[in-house]
């Protein structure tokens, strides 16, 4: 089961475990999220809370957009800066900005009696205009590195193939492949 309020987040895990035989559960909750050094850190704690109302086996993703020229920023902010200046805001603090490279990290936190952390990572440029109507969040400014293309001028599948959330993901299902062995 995943617990998420991003519905976006658990369509692009469920088509992800569907492709890999595995069915997933939503749970539609929103979770405080305390500001922590990594996003590493602010799952394993979101997690840890999370123990204490839930006794299945589940996990959560935390993410977030590190742009190497804003130091980082939003990072472990993402989520705040999306909801107040949002992707026009971060155009605009990028105007007259040549480097343009960024980083989209996501990190699983899971839990099946102990706690597991799984990384995924994705290097790309952020656009110069918001462009697709696909995806959700920082999608409209994200180019994956080799790629023309937004994450929002993408399908669900093909961004699936390269997102930083596809390889944390891959990494939660080998685990789980394992176990199941
Ligand atoms: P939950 O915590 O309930 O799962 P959330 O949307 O708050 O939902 P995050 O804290 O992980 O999730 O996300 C931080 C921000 O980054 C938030 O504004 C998201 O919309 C955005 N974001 C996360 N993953 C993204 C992706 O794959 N593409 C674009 N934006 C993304």
């Amino acid at each position: 089961m995943i617990v998420t309020s991003n519905k976006g987040k658990f369509l692009e895990y469920y088509q992800l475990f569907r492709e890999n035989g595995f069915e997933l559960k939503h749970y539609n909750l929103k979770y405080p999220e305390e500001q922590l050094g990594s996003i590493d850190e602010v799952a394993r704690r979101s997690l840890y809370y999370l123990t204490g109302i839930i006794k299945e086996e589940f996990f959560i993703d935390d993410s977030g957009l590190f742009i190497d020229s804003l130091n980082g920023f939003p990072g472990v902010y993402s989520s705040y800066v999306q909801s107040t200046i949002g992707n026009k805001g971060i155009l605009k603090l990028m105007r007259n900005e040549t480097n343009r490279n960024a980083l989209f990290k996501t990190s699983i936190a899971y839990y099946d009696g102990d706690i597991h952390i799984f990384n995924g990572e994705t290097r790309g440029l952020i656009s110069t205009e918001e462009r697709g109507k696909n995806g959700f969040g920082y999608d409209p400014i994200f180019i994956p590195y080799g790629e023309e293309m937004t994450y929002a001028e993408m399908e669900t599948i093909e961004k699936n193939r390269i997102s930083h959330r596809y390889k944390a993901a891959m990494e939660l299902m080998n685990y789980l492949k394992k176990k199941k062995i």
